[in-house]
């Protein structure tokens, strides 16, 4: 009898041993993942580059107008190095130029692809710092930096301004604005990252899972340990 009780008292303590050692391997194995998932990125070395944005901007006939397609650009940035092809999608037989010109603050065209015959196209690139400077190299100038002005007949509007020469007057111009439309009523989150709540929650549970098994282990170890049997040997319920 002594010795079946001792027996039955074993059995339970390696069975408890057992389960908490499957759920020790099952914590640790289970939570470097997380850990690892929330390492950040490294950031590449010698800072960020000023990113190009190629376009290609056509001059043509939409309608009955002459019109530059897009006829804004919208900036996602600055300072960003601005890469424009301007094709002139006039039919060869029309024979109408246009130019893609900036002007600086004083009103001399800086930027000035001169005229683009029908079928032709022009490359050229600056770098816009801000949208009151930019910085342009051609045949005749290295990295003068300039501020950008209205077109003729036009105001400063806070947008940069470029237009056709021979016909800006009827109404081929564009703009190039800055897509900064951060708005400023934006209401704060509030709460909690849902990673940190589920990693609190898996926390919290893991702790009284502990709980519970630390109470067993406790209990089957101690040697006023008995099990039911024992209690209806000796009349309790
Ligand atoms: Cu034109």
């Amino acid at each position: 009898m002594e010795r079946a009780r001792a027996e039955e008292g074993r059995g339970m303590r390696t069975l408890a041993l057992v389960v908490a050692a499957v759920l020790l391997a099952v914590s640790f194995s289970a939570f470097p993942v997380s850990a690892a998932a929330q390492s950040p990125a490294p950031s590449p070395a010698g800072g960020p580059a000023i990113p190009i944005l190629y376009l290609q901007v056509i001059g043509e006939t939409v309608g009955t107008k002459y019109e530059f397609t897009p006829s804004v650009i919208l900036l996602p940035q600055v300072p960003i190095v601005l890469n424009v092809t301007f094709y002139n999608n006039q039919s060869t037989s029309s024979a109408v130029a246009h130019t893609f010109t900036i002007n600086d603050a004083k009103g001399n065209p800086v930027i000035n692809t001169g005229l683009v015959n029908p079928q032709a196209n022009v490359t050229f690139q600056f770098t816009i710092n801000s949208m009151t400077n930019i910085t342009y190299s051609n045949r005749t100038l290295t990295n003068y930096s300039f501020t950008p002005g209205p077109y003729p007949g036009s105001t400063d509007n806070g947008t940069i301004q470029w237009y056709c020469i021979p016909h800006s007057s009827l109404g081929m111009v564009g703009t190039i604005m800055l897509a900064t439309a951060i708005p400023t009523a934006a209401v704060p989150q509030k709460g909690v990252l849902l990673r940190a709540y589920w990693i609190g929650m898996i926390g919290i549970a893991a702790m009284l899972v502990w709980i519970v098994i630390s109470y067993f282990v406790i209990k089957s170890s101690s040697p006023h340990f008995k099990d039911h049997k024992a209690h209806v040997r000796k009349g309790l319920p």
